[in-house]
């Protein structure tokens, strides 16, 4: 049943009445068939929205064009030379993969999606894109990624790019065009990395609602931008893609607008060859509150359809599945005639008066501008939710019979001659690019003249919007409109926690409230959380700043009252996103963008469990990298050992080796909070300070709690805080130990313990056992960042080898532990291979212990005893490598091992 019953569980108030209509409807069925019956059924709910009859949307309608042929807008632009102008872009686009093919054959590239989406993109150039001409923000454009030669070719076409450029495009390693759109490689160039495939549409949702955000706030006027996605019909089936939807709609975000580039094909095949995509994603978007535009049928269909007084065409086109078409898209018109038309002498009837040439070349609505131009005129002009155009196009038009639509299209990167000179006559260019040309052996480029009409009706085009597109802008370089922040933000970390017993994570919350508490940075600080703001404590910050809702809060909440209630509100400034690290990852990744994509910078701080981090969202991160985001990633209740239930889901051990694989991620594990304190101060300084460095940091958080030790007075405490920020420092001395009856200070035996965050507990009571039992004098080093040690090292050996006659410098790690003595013991809540990552770069005997293995859930004393890394497996690993350096007994280790009651025929737990 459609409504599921509904119609049988309200009083009929009147029954003959009720009879009567469904007596008519079942006499329109008998008499005028079931498409008559259908036609009338829509009317009615038509009228019904019209007359704000409240009645659930349908999710589909008919395969048919969304706007009516009649209610077309006039076309404002030069149609004829808009066609020319597409024409020459859609040349250079083919010639560019063509020629950059030729000369490294494999180097890729793609001719199809743009062939297929160059209306969809010029209709956007020249009438609707705006640029950032005046220091406006102007639009957001999320190109499909593989559709990149049309946008260069468009550049040029421009006088933005030359042909130079062209030829070097996908030679990166010479600073040539950047295969997709990557900021890292084309930083004035390309805004928003989209080629992992649904990253750009969930980006472009939360990009669009964080200038809403930004204009709620009273930050940044926003309200003239618009972001336009640009999607892959294939793209959908990824579900980041599907993942935003539902909240672009709850937020109303009438400043969204999604293209889908409906050309039937993927990569391999069809995209729902037995089905009807553009159909299925109508529901989909209907579903989640969408304005949805589909553009199926081009203008010569118009006709078709007027004349289609039985409905048996739109039958027709509601029953074909998308394999069928995609078929018809390579065949001649006698077999479209014959299949398409044939079966149905009415529909045969139809197009009589059409020659076969005229059939094959109806043509899909995503390839006619004026119906393009429609849409998008109406997705403005909409209100209240966003809108998806859901356009039908061909994949490969214009490249000929041997590419369009054919399965193995996507991956053809090459064109014959004859293919080119074919694709010329096509696009009517026989003047611009004589045949003389064609024959050279590298096919010609073609732009018009400055002063031509064709060139100075672009320029007249983006002077009236604006500026170019795309173009990344860093207006002033780094703090420049992000006041510094006040160091009494920072400044009682300094002093420890006074006997109090606190967490990394408690430490952070404190800060965080420190900093949207300072009277001028406060404000830009952008606080992100999935729904795990109580589990981090940060829901006292809830009421304080209170949590962004475009609607303010519209009903009495329970904690309504309290000190701690949930607040929320239009201007609120915590982006509290539920349980959606994709959609928190987006957000943070608009927010550490802000700084380039609309000239204002904001310090985002996304605090996340950290297993649900690199691991769950690592390709956004990754991606938040291409797009030099600046910010702060908080890995909350860090470590296999420390969160001591939850268990093999839960329990993070490798994060930090994760984040070491981002080049632009600084992966901090600091054990105390003035760590903390200082990582963060240095981290606002580096991002938005003069150098304004695109990097990301990745800060561990626990849950441990223990009384902070205070940062040390004077030259020490110096030292341990630039330390924290370097990646090392000493954090205890060797401790006294006597020498040997009879023996000298140099019989004393000693060793290195190097802890990171929490398995600083574990390394300082190993330090102490190991004086007081084994008289072994020990020292404890923190170690806050593994990562920038490995890539100090790697570059100073990479600086050595390429310098063979300068005095060899010497790495970080190596200087700072050139003078401890004894074998090295590092410690840490991660995975061994954390802190193997300096084992190269030190010259004593080195192991690491780590939490390799799945975690799992139990108390943080077996857990610890379970992975190896509690204090007495610390003694034990430290007295087990003095034996091997021969300085001590080999009984000694035994000895251990059995007064700890370590069971040595456990299985390993990297196995267990
Ligand atoms: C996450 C991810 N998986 C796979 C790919 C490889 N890939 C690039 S384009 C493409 C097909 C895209 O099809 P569609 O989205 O329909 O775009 P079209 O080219 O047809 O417009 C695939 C599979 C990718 N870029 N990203
Ligand atoms: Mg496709």
């Amino acid at each position: 049943m459609i409504f599921d019953g509904f119609s049988h569980q309200v009083p009929d108030i009147d029954p003959r009445e009720t009879e009567e209509w469904l007596d008519s409807f079942d006499a329109v069925v008998d008499q005028r068939g079931k498409s008559r019956a259908r036609f009338l059924l829509m009317k009615i709910l038509e009228r019904a929205q019209a007359t704000q009859v409240g009645f659930p949307a349908t999710v589909s309608t008919p395969y048919v064009n969304t706007i009516p042929a009649d209610e077309e807008p006039w076309f404002p632009g030069d149609e004829d030379l808009e066609r020319r102008i597409r024409a020459y872009i859609r040349w250079n686009a083919a010639v560019m993969v063509t020629r950059a093919n030729a000369r490294y054959s494999g180097i890729g590239g793609h001719l199809s999606t743009y062939a297929s989406s160059a209306s969809l993109y010029e209709v956007g150039f020249n009438h609707f894109f705006h640029g950032k001409a005046n220091g406006v923000a102007g639009d957001q454009v999320y190109f499909q990624g593989h559709a990149s030669p049309g946008i260069y070719a468009r550049a040029f076409v421009e006088g933005r790019l030359d042909e130079a450029d062209l030829d070097n495009f996908r030679f990166e390693i010479e600073g040539g065009l950047s295969s997709y759109p990557h900021p890292r490689l084309m930083p004035e160039f390309w805004e928003f990395p989209t080629v992992s495939m649904g990253l750009g549409p969930i980006s472009s949702v939360y990009q669009a609602r964080f200038n809403r955000y930004l204009l709620n706030r009273r930050i940044l006027d926003t309200s003239s931008s618009r972001v336009w996605c640009y999607v892959g019909d294939g793209e959908f089936d990824e579900p980041e893609t599907r993942a935003g939807l539902s909240l672009a709609a709850r937020e109303e975000l009438d400043n969204l607008v999604y293209v889908v580039n409906c050309n039937l094909q993927r990569l391999d095949g069809p995209v729902r060859g037995n089905g009807k995509v553009i159909q299925e994603l109508e529901a989909e978007f209907r579903g989640n509150g969408w304005n949805v535009i589909k553009v199926i049928w081009g203008s010569r269909w118009d006709d078709l359809l007027a004349r289609d007084v039985d409905g048996v065409l739109v039958n027709k086109m509601n029953e074909t599945p998308d394999g069928e078409f995609q078929k018809y898209a390579t065949e001649t018109g006698a077999y479209i005639r014959e299949h398409f038309f044939g079966p149905d002498p009415r529909l045969r009837a139809m197009v009589e008066h059409l020659s076969d040439a005229e059939l094959q070349s109806l043509p899909r609505g995503g390839h006619d501008y004026r119906k393009l131009y429609a849409a998008y005129r109406a997705a403005t002009e909409h209100t209240g939710s966003p809108t998806a155009i859901l356009a039908k196009t061909v994949k490969g038009w214009t490249l000929g019979p041997e590419i369009e639509a054919r399965n193995a299209t996507h991956q053809i990167k090459k064109m014959s001659h004859d293919q080119l000179r074919a694709l010329r006559d096509r696009l009517k260019l026989t003047e611009e690019i004589p045949e003389a040309a064609l024959d050279a052996e590298e096919p010609p480029y073609y732009r018009p003249e400055p002063g031509s009409v064709a060139f100075e009706y672009m320029t007249a085009r983006k002077r009236v919007l604006g500026g170019s597109l795309p173009h990344r802008v860093v207006r002033g370089k780094g703090i420049e409109g992000l006041p510094a922040p006040r160091p009494a933000a920072f400044t009682e970390f300094t002093l420890g926690s006074r006997g109090q017993e606190v967490s990394t994570t408690m430490a952070f919350a404190r800060l965080l409230r420190n900093l949207l508490r300072d009277p001028e940075l406060g404000k830009y600080v952008v606080p992100i959380i999935p729904d795990e703001g109580r589990t981090f404590g940060l829901d006292a910050l809830f009421s304080e700043v209170k949590i962004y809702a475009s609607g303010g809060q519209r009903y009495t909440s329970v904690d309504a009252g309290l000190l701690l209630q949930y607040s929320e509100s239009k201007d609120g400034q915590i982006l509290q996103e539920g349980i959606t690290e994709a959609g928190a990852m987006a957000s943070f990744t608009a927010a550490a963008t802000s700084y380039a994509t609309l000239s204002q910078p904001m310090l985002p701080f996304f605090l996340y469990y950290s297993m649900f981090g690199f691991q769950r969202v690592g390709d956004q991160i990754w991606q938040c990298a291409d797009a030099r985001g600046r910010g702060f990633l908080l890995g909350a209740t860090a470590g296999r050992t420390t969160m001591s239930g939850e268990g093999l889901q839960h329990e993070d051990g490798q994060s930090l080796l994760l984040a070491s694989t981002v080049p632009s991620i600084k992966a901090y594990d600091p054990a105390f909070a003035y760590e903390m304190a200082a990582i963060v101060e240095h981290g606002i300084q580096e991002m938005y300070g003069p150098d304004g460095e695109d990097v990301l940091y990745y800060i561990t958080l626990y849950n441990e709690n223990y009384v902070m030790p205070p940062l040390p007075e004077g030259a020490a405490g110096e030292n341990a805080r630039q330390g924290a920020i370097d990646g090392i420092y000493r954090f205890a001395e060797p401790v006294v130990v006597e020498p040997p009856a009879g023996g000298s200070e140099s019989d004393v035996r000693r060793a290195t313990i190097l802890f990171s965050g929490t398995a600083w507990t574990a390394a300082m009571q190993a330090r102490t056992i190991l004086a007081e039992e084994w008289n072994v004098s020990a020292e404890a080093w923190s170690v806050t960042n593994y990562k920038a040690l490995r890539e100090d090292a790697l570059e100073i050996e990479r600086w050595n080898r390429l310098h063979p006659s300068a005095a060899p410098r010497v790495p970080l790690v190596s200087r700072s532990l050139a003078s401890s003595s004894g074998p090295i013991v590092a410690v840490t809540d991660f995975m061994k291979s954390v802190p193997d990552q300096i084992a190269r770069f030190v010259r004593q005997p080195f192991t690491p212990l780590g939490t390799d293995g799945f975690g799992r859930s139990d108390t943080r004393e077996a857990l610890r005893r379970h992975f190896e890394v509690d204090a007495a497996h610390v003694v034990v690993a430290v007295l087990s490598s003095l034996a091997s350096m021969g300085q001590i007994k080999q009984e000694e280790v035994d000895r251990a091992i059995a007064l700890y009651g370590i069971d040595t025929e456990s299985r390993d737990p990297r196995v267990a």
